[in-house]
């Protein structure tokens, strides 16, 4: 049956007619729909686990007991879970297991651009990557039956391009259960010297053995053509002096797509496996062809590794920055190398009206203080107000930021963190603070929600993918942890978070502060408010909150039809000039 599919939906699809029996991850844009997709599927147990290290031991665990389990993530999360993959090829597998993980190209919506092909080489596992939502379909099935194969774990690289773009996709929705026995190996899977030198030998020889399947696997192919007719134009280094000649392409993933649009006639090896390699295949295609190009989105790591092998490779002239497009692909192949592909430069976005964290943040606006940030929804206030948070650099990095600014500083410092991140890699931090006595405070954005990837459950909320589950309090962990100083207050309160803060930056050693408020999208409101423009003498305070439904008009000020009605405003207007008013009954 065929059917539209984006590259996520296409994973799910494809993995749980795969039988897999548990799927495990973490948010991440663009990887996050693979495991709300797999959800909706019976007979699968699905969950966002706390972060992505602990997805893929659990599936790990999963594996050994001789089921089928994949995990999803974006490519920032699989340095999380990078401990254990790489362990991962040395015990090798039962049940077949998969990690989906995909790449941001040009940063949309990430801390940085990162190539998970790149694990493939350091990690010693087969690499997977598909062109569109046929193949990841079907290279996800392929993937599962490779990994048992080859007793490893299948890294399955998806982009941003192939898992947010919807292709059709020839389906056939019938699942097939899967099961092995389990059997005590102890020289397989404890990882103990000496145990391990024969692991690592092992190792060798089954990506060995995955190196000869390639060619017999059906995910690589060639598509001869014959030689191109001669090219117009073109600049110095590029096609344009032998394009009459015979060329070949040796592309994979979304940047086929890009061949096949921008060259329709060249000779094409398309890579499904992009690690490991299989010498021969690559040797013969290049000889076939009179001058060869690699074409892939990122760094050189398909170019590297022919070039490696002593192959002459045209030089590609392709940016190793940003996303790839037809266009990019198009000037460089005519000879005009451009530095960059497309990258993120206008993505401004702010804190919403009436987020839970504008009150928080206008506060620390009035305040000479370090703060260390995070990466959440909090993140947006720099847009808000530029000069408050100091660092951003990776999930649970910003308390350890912040004792560190603090141990070297001797000043208080302070660290901003939101809940699910808190849980997710927050923890260690605090306890990292206590225990070299850090002089911080640590706000805690509570907004019951793992708001920037949209909306998912935590631990946190007591609520999972499939229902309720053990709900854990942050105030009792920090409590747990050994924090004494712990205030939950009202992220609508200025009075009571002020006060909150003041006296957690009295505190000498570790103090918390969590602020606590829905965050706006979920919340249901009635009220909204207005200025009443007759009294309001137009002093601006209410602009200071950041709220995006206030807005300059002319001289005056109007409260939008985009209120929350949080009344963050009402507290900073001195006048007692904004009104509230219940929604059904507007009068503006
Ligand atoms: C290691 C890693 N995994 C996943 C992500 C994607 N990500 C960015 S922000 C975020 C959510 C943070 O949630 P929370 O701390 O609750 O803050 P909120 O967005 O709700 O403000 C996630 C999962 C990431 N950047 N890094």
């Amino acid at each position: 049956m065929k059917t539209l599919l984006t590259g996520n939906e296409a994973v799910a699809l494809g993995a749980y007619e795969a039988g897999v029996l548990v799927a495990t991850g973490y948010p991440g844009t663009p990887a996050t729909e693979i495991i709300e997709k797999i959800s909706i599927y019976p007979d699968v147990y699905t969950e966002w686990s706390v972060n992505e290290k602990t997805a893929l031991e659990l599936a790990s665990g999963v594996s050994l007991s001789g089921r089928r389990a994949l995990v999803a993530m974006k490519h920032v999360g699989l340095n999380v879970a990078s401990d254990p993959l790489m362990s991962l090829a040395y015990t090798g597998v039962n049940g077949g297991l998969v990690i989906a993980v995909s790449d941001d190209p040009g940063m949309w919506s990430s801390q940085n651009e990162q190539d998970s092909r790149l694990y493939g080489r350091i990690a010693h596992i087969p690499v997977l990557e598909p062109s569109d939502s046929e193949e990841a379909y079907v290279f996800v099935r392929e993937a599962f039956a490779m990994s048992e194969r080859f007793d490893l774990p299948v890294l399955l690289r998806l982009t941003r391009a192939i898992s947010h773009t919807s292709t059709v996709a020839d389906v056939n929705g019938k699942r097939k259960e899967y099961s092995k026995k389990y059997t005590v190996n102890t020289e397989k899977n404890v990882l103990l010297p000496p145990f391990t030198s024969e692991r690592r030998l092992s190792l060798q020889r089954r990506m060995e053995g995955v190196r000869q399947y390639i060619p017999s696997s059906g995910l690589n192919r060639i598509e001869n053509n014959p030689p191109l007719p001669p090219f117009s134009k073109g600049g110095k280094g590029g096609l344009s002096k032998n394009i009459g000649d015979d060329i070949g392409i040796i592309t994979s993933g979304i940047a086929y797509q890009y061949v096949k649009e921008v060259m329709p006639e060249a000779s094409v090896l398309k890579l499904g496996i992009v690690y490991p390699f299989n010498p021969q295949e690559i040797k013969e295609f290049a000889r076939s062809v009179k001058e060869l190009f690699v074409v892939e989105e990122l760094g050189p790591f398909i170019e590297d590794s022919i070039r490696a092998l002593g192959i002459k490779v045209r030089n590609g002239l392709l940016p190793e920055i940003g996303e790839m497009d037809q266009f990019i692909l198009g000037k460089a192949l005519m000879g005009n190398y451009t530095l960059t592909g497309e990258i993120c430069k206008d993505n401004h976005a702010t804190l919403c009206p009436g987020c839970p964290y504008l009150g928080v943040f206008y506060l620390l606006s009035k305040k000479s203080i370090f703060v260390g940030g995070d990466i959440g929804c909090y993140t947006l206030a720099v847009h808000t107000f530029p000069d408050v948070i100091d660092s951003t650099l990776c999930m649970g990095s910003g308390i350890s930021q912040a004792t560190g600014y603090s141990l070297s500083s001797g000043e208080k410092a302070v660290a901003v963190i939101g809940d699910s991140t808190f849980f997710h890699s927050g923890i260690p931090a605090v306890l990292n603070a206590l225990y070299n006595k850090a002089n911080i405070l640590i706000i805690i954005l509570d907004n019951h929600v793992i708001a920037m990837t949209g909306g998912q459950p935590h631990i946190g909320t007591g609520k999972g993918l499939m229902g309720y589950k053990k709900k854990q309090t942050i105030d009792d962990c920090l409590k747990g942890l050994g924090v004494d100083s712990v205030r939950r207050v009202d992220a609508y309160n200025l009075k009571q978070i002020n006060h909150a803060v003041r006296e957690g930056l009295s505190v000498k050693g570790v103090s918390a502060v969590i602020v606590d408020g829905e965050c706006i999208l979920k919340k249901k409101s009635d009220t909204q408010f207005y200025i009443d423009v007759e009294k309001c003498s137009f002093c601006g305070s209410c602009l200071l909150v950041g709220c995006k439904a206030i807005v300059r008009s002319d001289n005056s000020y109007i409260i939008t039809e985009d209120c929350k009605g949080c009344g963050l405003c009402v507290q900073l207007c001195e006048k007692k000039t904004i009104k509230r008013q219940y929604k059904n009954n507007l009068c503006r």
